[in-house]
């Protein structure tokens, strides 16, 4: 998982981890990569979520356990049966919200995160109606750290929010099969309604 916003270069020091970016956008491709079909992925939603741990999780099979803010997009990759999903994991924070309409541009579903704290149930409700009624993509949403105590519900989440909402705990190793699930079936829904 890649970072564009190298945080040495947000700091204006030594630019230090610009390679891993390279190597994303010119990675040769295999016969395989042409045979397989490829889809875009968004994840949205207030800063501390756990957006970065949802795609870690999915990409490199890993759980995050410090906060490190992500600065501008990270990036991760993960293969769902024939199909390699591009992950974007958008910066929360509100001076990058410039960034949230071009990066989710293109992307089949939209994943909004909400840490499923009322306050935070509330204020992502908000998130949908400015940026998920814009897009042609299927919104859907995730009630993140179901671990903690007091938080609700995923379907109270959904009468909340209005969109089909899935329960999560994204620093728990064991629900990486349920994530790839989730992602898999919205991806399959789309293709179907697509045929249709
Ligand atoms: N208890 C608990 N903590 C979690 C869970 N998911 C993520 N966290 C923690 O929450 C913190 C923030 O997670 P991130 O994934 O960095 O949050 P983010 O949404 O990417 O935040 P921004 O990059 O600022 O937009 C980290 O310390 C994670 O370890 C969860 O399901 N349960
Ligand atoms: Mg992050």
């Amino acid at each position: 998982m890649y970072n564009t916003y190298p945080k040495q270069y947000y700091n204006n020091t030594k630019i230090q981890n610009t390679k891993p970016v390279l190597y994303t956008v010119i990675r040769i491709k295999t016969k395989e990569d042409y045979d397989m079909k490829h889809e875009k992925v968004a994840f949205i939603g207030l800063p501390t979520v756990g957006k970065t741990s949802i795609i870690t999780l999915l990409s490199e099979n890993k759980t995050v356990t410090n906060y490190d803010p992500t600065i501008g997009i990270n990036f991760g990759f993960v293969t769902l049966g024939e199909c390699e999903v591009s992950l974007f994991d958008i910066a929360g924070q509100d001076r990058f919200k410039f960034l949230w309409n071009g990066f989710m541009r293109g992307a089949k579903v939209i994943f909004v995160v909400t840490d499923s704290t009322p306050k935070n149930v509330l204020n992502t409700r908000r998130i949908i109606d400015e940026f998920g009624n814009k897009s042609n993509s299927m919104v859907l949403a995730i009630a993140n750290k179901q671990d903690l105590a007091g938080a609700m519900k995923p379907s109270q989440v959904e009468d909340l929010l209005n969109v089909k909402t899935y329960g999560m705990v994204a620093i728990n190793p064991r629900k990486r099969i349920l994530m790839c699930r989730i992602v898999k079936e919205a991806l399959e829904k789309i293709m179907i309604e697509n045929s249709n």
